[in-house]
C-alpha cells in the first residue's frame, strides 16, 4: 500500500480505535483533526464528507475515489484485511464472532447507549428535567458494563477476543483498542476509581500502554491517557 489513507479524528475520541489499528498495521496515513468541541462535524463542509456528522471517517488510501468509510468497527475491518499476516483481525470462525461480539457490545450497548445517556442526554428528551434520571441510569448501566467486562477479562485471557482452540490463542484486536480509550473515558469524564472498581480491565490497560503502537497513537493525539484530573 503505498497511497496513504486519511482518518479524521478527534483526540480521545472512538476514532482513536481506528486510528491505533492504522499505527499497529504500519498502514501510511494522515491524520485530520475534527474540532468536535468546536461543532466542526456539523459545517456544511463536513456534512459533505460524512452526512452523520461524527468520527472517523477513513478516506483516500484504497478506497475507491469520493468514497469514504465510517463506523469504527467497519472502519477497522476494511483497514486489517491490508495485512491479514499482522493477525489483528482473526481468521478463526468463532475468534472472529467473538471479536464482532465485543465491537457491537462496546460501539452499540456502551458507546451509542450507556455512555450517550450520560454524555448525551439530548438525544434521548429534549426535556431536561429528564437528564438526572438519565444520567443516574446511564451510571447502573455502566456498572453493569464494567461488570460484565471484568468477568470476561477476570478467566486468564491476555486479550479482549479469548482463545477458541490451539490455533486461535487470544491475542490483539481492534477491540482492545476500544477497551483503552473506553477505560480512559470512564477515567477522565467520570474520575471513578477504576484500578479498584476493575482491576482486570485495569491490568489489560497497562499491557496495552506498553504496545509501541499505542504509545505512537497517543502521542499522534498529544494526548495523556492518565488525566491530570483523576
Ligand atoms: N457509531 C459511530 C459513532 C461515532 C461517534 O459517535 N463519534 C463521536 C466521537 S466518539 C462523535 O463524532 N461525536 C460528535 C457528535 O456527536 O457531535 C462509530 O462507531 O463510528
Amino acid at each position: 500500500m503505498s497511497i496513504s489513507f486519511t482518518l479524521y479524528y478527534a483526540p480521545g475520541a472512538c476514532s482513536f480505535v481506528t486510528h491505533a489499528v492504522l499505527k499497529a498495521l504500519g498502514l501510511p496515513h494522515s491524520l485530520a483533526p475534527v474540532a468536535l468541541a468546536d461543532g466542526q462535524q456539523r459545517t456544511a463542509d463536513y456534512l459533505a464528507l460524512n452526512p452523520k456528522g461524527r468520527v472517523p471517517v477513513l478516506a483516500g488510501g484504497s478506497l475507491p475515489a469520493g468514497e469514504v468509510l465510517t463506523e469504527a468497527p467497519a472502519i477497522c475491518r476494511y483497514l486489517c484485511a491490508h495485512k491479514p499476516e499482522a493477525g489483528l483481525w482473526p481468521t478463526d470462525p468463532l475468534a472472529e464472532a467473538r471479536l464482532m461480539e465485543w465491537l457491537n457490545y462496546l460501539s452499540g450497548h456502551f458507546h451509542a447507549f450507556a455512555w450517550a445517556l450520560f454524555a448525551r442526554p439530548a438525544r434521548f428528551s429534549p426535556d431536561e428535567s429528564h437528564y438526572a434520571t438519565f444520567r443516574e441510569q446511564s451510571f447502573k448501566l455502566l456498572d453493569e458494563i464494567i461488570a460484565y467486562i471484568e468477568a470476561r477479562l477476570g478467566d486468564g485471557r491476555a486479550f479482549a477476543v479469548p482463545a477458541t482452540g490451539p490455533n486461535a490463542p487470544s491475542h490483539l484486536t481492534p477491540a482492545d483498542f476500544y477497551l483503552l480509550i473506553q477505560y480512559r473515558w470512564i477515567v477522565a469524564r467520570l474520575g471513578w476509581p477504576m484500578r479498584e472498581k476493575a482491576p482486570h480491565w485495569t491490568a489489560l490497560v497497562e499491557r496495552l500502554l506498553a504496545l509501541p503502537a499505542v504509545q505512537e497513537t497517543l502521542a499522534a493525539e498529544n494526548l495523556d491517557y492518565w488525566p491530570k484530573a483523576a
